[in-house]
């Protein structure tokens, strides 16, 4: 009795915000243009053996010339919204100091164009092309970083305070601290478990710095940050206390300090787990009152979801569903329903979710525009997201990654994760068969249940 069969198409909510991601090193290119500094992702790409195929940061995806066309191809494709980062070392060539007013005008004409087509701005202010000179001077590693960090964004707060912007401070600091300063894949290529745990404290600090920042200077829009989550899976009754221990190191040492202002006492300093670095040294970074900034309320929290992982008894993940072609990335959508109804359970008072990455590679780095696997992806993944808004999620928008092909870190230009197809040698957009169909979503607000 009143049991309704669940409607076909799945509805979403009325205004929920569509939308498509990329970042600034990994489609601006023009890296020396306009008063430009070196970030340690242009240290990085010319190590030589860094990148995959070799490739650096110029020319990615043109998108700092292309800008005007690319914003014309997100109308065309009815986004809501556009989710992009800026290059701090455009702001600050040295990461600190004097502002660079030809970077700001990039960003004003970037936000200008939005604004002027419809689309609202996602503004992330570090998708990891931190200043050179910040990394010499000891980078995430060192408490100061924060502190520049806080002014940077300020300055951008500034420059844009009119503007009704989603603004996300720091993009998965568990990428940074553990691809970047624990296991080296990543600039800064530092492998040290000491330095790790502190460039999670330091991002974290800069993030709540970067919150202070903002409600002092009155700009108009909200603020968040964007956390990588990773559903954790025992694959036996033995290994659950080591599937306990992972979920700390991979999401509450994250999702805690920042939304119940504390960290988990389980993720550093015990075995098993990729993160055993030192307790007490840990200890000894947080200063009082750090966890009072860290913690400031929040608008919106960003959530991106790529898959799940496996753990076995003795903490080693272990693949349980299949993956994409990226090797890490174990494809199973409802993982994410999992990580949400998660969420709402165990933080009951964090603020509204936005999901603000999820997609997956091309089967091939030549790439196409015929990528049924794409559309399936995407369509069985926003499925799980409109069960749990049915369940009683707050999930108030959605951005695939990404809307080009672009510069995909260590893999370079090998592989492809975008809803359009770039050709790199003349850079033609051409939208895949996934952007056609991803657009249709969006203008009917719904996806098909099968
Ligand atoms: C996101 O990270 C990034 O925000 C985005 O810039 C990126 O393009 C997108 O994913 C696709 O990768 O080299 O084996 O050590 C997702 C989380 C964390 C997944 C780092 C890849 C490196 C694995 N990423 N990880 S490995």
């Amino acid at each position: 009795h009143g049991w309704q069969p669940p409607a076909d198409p799945m509805q979403f909510p009325a205004g929920f915000v569509w939308g498509a991601a990329t970042s600034a090193f990994q489609v601006e290119g023009s890296t020396t243009a306009d008063g430009r500094g070196p970030s340690i992702w242009d240290t990085f790409a010319a190590t030589p053996g860094r990148i995959h195929d070799g490739s650096t940061g110029d020319p990615a995806a043109d998108h700092y010339r292309l800008w005007e066309s690319d914003l014309d191809l997100i109308a065309d494709l009815g986004l809501a919204a556009y989710r992009f980062s800026v290059a701090w070392p455009r702001i600050q060539p040295t990461g600190s100091g004097d502002v660079n007013q030809a970077g700001v005008d990039f960003y004003r004409r970037l936000v200008d164009g939005l604004l002027a087509r419809g689309i609202h701005p996602a503004i992330t202010l570090y998708h990891w092309d931190l200043p050179q000179p910040l990394q010499d001077a000891g980078g995430w590693a060192v408490r100061e970083t924060a502190d520049r960090f806080g002014e940077y964004a300020a300055i951008m707060f500034e420059a844009l305070r009119d503007v009704d912007a989603t603004w996300l401070t720091i993009n998965e600091p568990k990428t940074t601290a553990y691809v970047g300063y624990r296991w080296g894949a990543h600039a800064p290529g530092i492998s040290d478990v000491d330095q790790a745990a502190a460039a999670i404290h330091h991002q974290l600090l800069g993030h709540g710095r970067a919150v202070e920042a903002f409600r002092a200077s009155g700009a108009a829009g909200e603020i968040g940050i964007a956390l990588n989550l990773l559903p954790v899976y025992p694959t036996s009754r033995e290994a659950d206390p080591a599937a306990v221990h992972t979920d700390a190191v991979e999401n509450r040492m994250f999702l805690d300090p920042v939304l119940l202002g504390r960290y988990p006492s389980d993720a550093i300093g015990s075995e098993p787990g990729q993160l055993p670095a030192d307790a007490d040294a840990f200890q000894e970074l947080v200063l009082d009152g750090d966890l009072e900034v860290i913690s400031a309320p929040l608008d919106v929290l960003a959530v991106q979801y790529y898959g799940v992982t496996g753990v076995d008894e003795l903490g080693n993940q272990v693949e349980v569903y299949p993956t994409s072609t990226a090797v890490w990335q174990q494809v199973h959508p409802e993982g994410l329903y999992d990580l949400l109804m998660d969420l709402l359970i165990d933080y009951p008072g964090a603020p509204p979710l936005v999901i603000t990455e999820n997609g997956i590679p091309d089967p091939t780095s030549e790439g196409t525009t015929d990528d049924p696997e794409r559309l399936e992806f995407l369509r069985a993944h926003l499925q799980q997201a409109a069960r749990a808004i049915d369940d009683g999620v707050r999930l108030v928008g959605y951005y695939a990654w990404s809307l080009l092909d672009n510069f995909e870190w260590a893999e370079g230009m090998s592989q492809r994760w975008g809803l359009v197809h770039v050709d790199f040698e003349t850079q033609e957009r051409t939208p895949k068969a996934s952007a056609e169909w991803y657009s249709s979503v969006v203008r009917a607000n719904a996806v098909t249940r099968s």
